[in-house]
C-alpha cells in the first residue's frame, strides 16, 4: 500500500486573480472560519482536499499584498514567514493581466521561500494559446518555479493536473480530516497541530513526523477553563516511551508548552489532558480515525 500523503498549501496572488474561485472548485464548500482571535496568531484553513491517497490543506495568508503604509510592512512580513511552514505555495496570476507592481512585490517575497513555488496562470480561457509562452517567459525570468501550471478556475481546465502535481509534492503524513466532512471545528485541527509541534520539537525528531495528534474533546469545564482531551498516536511502543519520558517528564513538558500556545491561540485558560496510544498502521484504519474523534 502506498504511503498516505498530506500537507499544507498556500495560495498567494494579487486580488481578483481567482484564488477563491480555484479554492471553491477544489474544495466545493467553505469550512467554518476560526474565531478572530485565532486568526491573528495562525493562518486560516480555507479548505481541505481529500482523496484516498492524500490530503491537501489549503491555507489563507492574509495581508500578502503590498501594504499601503509603512505600518503594514510588519503584517506582510508575518504573513510571508508563514509561507516557510507550508509544503507548497501556489502563486496565482491572471493570464489577461500584465505583470504589475503587486506581482513584483509578491515575487520579491517568494524568493526567500524554501517551499516549492508553483506559478499558476489562471483565466487561460481569456487569452489565445499563443500568448501563454510569453507570460511564462516573463515570470520565469523573475524567479525559478517548481512548475508552471496554466488553468482556468471557472472552466476547470487543468485543475486536475494541478492537484496531481501537488499531491506528488506532499510529504508522507496522516489524514487530518475525515474524507467526507470539512470540519466544523478547525480549531481542533490547529490545537492538534500545536501539540504535534511540541512533540516533534521536544523529542528532537526521535519520533517520526507521521506522529498524529487527535483532539478528542474540547469543552468549557466548571472552572471556566477550556478542557481539552487529546491523544498522541504513534506506531511503536518505543516511540510511546520517548514521548512519555522518564516518570512522565517529557509528556508533562509537551503538555505545558502546548497549553501555553493553545491559551494564546484561544485567548482563554486551558486545561489540557494528553494521552499516548500505540496503533500500528493506524493510517490505514479509517474506523480508528472516527474513534479518535476526527468527527467531533
Ligand atoms: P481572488 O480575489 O483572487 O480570490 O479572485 P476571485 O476568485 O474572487 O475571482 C475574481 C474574478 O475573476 C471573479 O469574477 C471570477 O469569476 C473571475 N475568475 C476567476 N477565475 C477565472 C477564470 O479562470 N476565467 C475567467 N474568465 N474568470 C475567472
Ligand atoms: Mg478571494
Ligand atoms: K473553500
Amino acid at each position: 500500500m502506498p504511503e498516505h500523503k498530506s500537507g499544507f498549501v498556500a495560495i498567494v496572488g494579487r486580488p481578483n486573480v481567482g484564488k477563491s474561485t480555484l479554492l471553491n472548485r477544489i474544495v466545493g464548500q467553505k469550512i467554518a472560519i476560526m474565531s478572530d482571535k485565532a486568526q491573528t496568531t495562525r493562518n486560516k484553513i480555507q479548505g481541505v482536499y481529500t482523496t484516498p491517497e492524500a490530503q491537501l490543506i489549503f491555507i489563507d495568508t492574509p495581508g500578502i499584498h503590498k501594504p499601503k503604509h509603512r505600518l503594514g510592512d510588519f503584517m506582510v512580513e508575518a504573513a510571508y514567514s508563514a509561507l516557510k511552514e507550508v509544503d507548497a505555495v501556489l502563486f496565482m496570476i491572471s493570464a489577461d493581466q500584465k505583470r504589475g507592481r503587486g506581482d513584483d512585490f509578491i515575487i520579491e517575497r517568494l524568493k526567500n521561500v524554501t517551499s516549492p513555488v508553483y506559478l499558476v496562470i489562471n483565466k487561460i480561457d481569456k487569452i489565445h494559446p499563443d500568448e501563454l509562452l510569453s507570460i511564462i517567459e516573463d515570470y520565469s525570468s523573475q524567479m525559478p518555479f517548481a512548475q508552471v501550471v496554466p488553468i482556468s478556475a471557472t472552466e476547470g481546465n487543468n485543475v486536475d493536473r494541478l492537484m496531481e502535481t501537488l499531491v506528488d509534492e506532499m510529504p508522507e503524513g496522516p489524514q487530518y480530516f475525515p474524507e467526507d466532512q470539512i470540519t466544523d471545528h478547525p480549531e481542533y485541527f490547529v490545537v492538534s497541530e500545536l501539540i504535534r509541534e511540541k512533540v516533534l520539537v521536544l523529542t528532537r525528531d526521535e519520533v517520526p513526523h507521521s506522529v498524529a495528534v487527535v483532539v478528542d474533546s474540547m469543552k468549557r469545564n466548571e472552572n471556566d477553563k477550556i478542557q481539552i482531551q487529546a491523544t498522541i498516536i504513534v506506531e511503536r511502543d518505543s516511540q510511546k516511551g520517548i514521548i512519555i519520558g522518564k516518570g512522565g517528564k517529557m509528556l508533562k513538558q509537551i503538555g505545558t508548552k502546548a497549553r501555553k500556545d493553545i491559551e494564546s491561540l484561544l485567548g482563554d485558560k486551558v486545561f489540557l489532558e494528553l494521552w499516548v496510544k500505540v496503533q500500528k498502521d493506524w493510517r490505514d484504519k479509517k474506523v480508528y480515525l472516527q474513534d479518535f474523534g476526527y468527527r467531533k
